[in-house]
């Protein structure tokens, strides 16, 4: 990867992969955009610019402009925010994904999409999900990331674009907040132990998903994407996860942290519908086995990390 260009790159992920990014190749050779612009790191410390996935024109003009050789396609709209929005979550999810890969055809760079474990369903085997196995979600999302896996494969087997995509777990970070997921209690979770020494979790005691330290999913990122193309028999896309948790077990993580930290419910029946449907935990040995990929993070090393952070942050 030379010259990169990343869509949504102020959300959760992007905020980031692109200092990361940036860091490693260098800060001009990561060209940043989103919908909306912020005040913040990824905007202020290279290049940016305005972009609507939704508008293919304007996708393929900035990667031409910048003379990109890899687009990383992050722009999405999440789980339970699809579920409100199913129209428009085809649209940003589909169109966005179909228009990135346009690009990449034409100008013939690498490209990268995150799918996810909702791309999932109610008759996917629930535990140790392998890697290749019924995907028939029942969300939009899941729906929206099975094509665009589908999708990435048409573009690798037909046109010879070097598609490559994990199947990301529930991400959880200190940086920026996800918006409209299922899996966002794992993140809220924190914020609350840190600002009120309690929670209530809208999903329910009992529902094991796979999560995932923000660290080790930039550095998934980057090494799927620097494997040698030789190497990697599937193609699209690796599940990938560092831990199977539930709300009780980040309870007692935090409570090592906070003693008096406390967990409550009260279930969204919408969102608890949705990690219903997802597994409980899922098979990572592909991706171990076609490049390497190891979670230096489990529940407690995160935890501990995630505390010292929003602390530092609240300071
Ligand atoms: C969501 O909850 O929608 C995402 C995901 C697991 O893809 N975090």
């Amino acid at each position: 990867m030379k010259k990169i260009l990343v869509t949504g790159a102020l959300g959760q992920i992007g905020s980031e992969l692109v200092p990361q990014l940036r860091e490693l190749y260098g800060a001009d050779q990561v060209i940043a955009t989103d919908i909306r612009r912020l005040e913040n790191r990824v905007v202020n410390s290279g290049p940016f610019e305005i972009l609507d996935v939704t508008n293919g024109k304007a996708l393929l003009d900035i990667a031409k402009e910048h003379r990109v050789d890899t687009i990383i396609h992050l722009a999405c709209l999440l789980s339970a925010k699809a579920e409100d929005n199913p129209l428009m979550a085809w649209n940003i999810n589909m169109n966005g994904t179909l228009h990135a890969l346009e690009a990449a055809r034409e100008l013939n760079t690498k490209f990268f999409t995150p799918s996810s474990i909702g791309a999932f369903g109610p008759t996917t085997p629930a535990d140790q999900t392998p890697q290749d196995t019924i995907q028939r979600p029942t969300t939009m999302y899941g729906v929206n990331k099975v094509s665009g896996e589908l999708l990435c494969d048409y573009y690798y087997t037909k046109f010879g674009v070097d598609t490559r995509s994990v199947r990301f777990p529930g991400l959880i970070s200190y940086e920026t907040l996800p918006g409209g997921g299922t899996t966002d209690y794992a993140v809220d979770i924190y914020y609350k132990a840190i600002e009120e020494g309690t929670y209530t979790s809208y999903i329910n005691k009992g529902t094991y998903m796979d999560m995932m330290y923000m660290p080790d999913a930039i550095e998934a990122i980057i090494q799927l994407m620097e494997a040698d193309p030789e190497k990697l028999i599937h193609r699209n896309a690796f599940n990938v996860t560092a831990m199977s948790v539930e709300p009780e077990d980040f309870a007692k993580a935090i409570q090592k942290h906070i003693p008096s930290f406390t967990l409550q419910y009260d279930v969204d029946p919408v969102r608890q519908a949705i990690a219903d449907s997802w597994p409980n935990s899922i098979d990572a040995t592909a991706a171990k086995f076609e490049w390497g990929f190891e979670a230096k993070y489990d529940l407690e090393k995160m935890t501990a990390d995630m505390l010292e952070k929003l602390k530092a942050k609240q300071l």
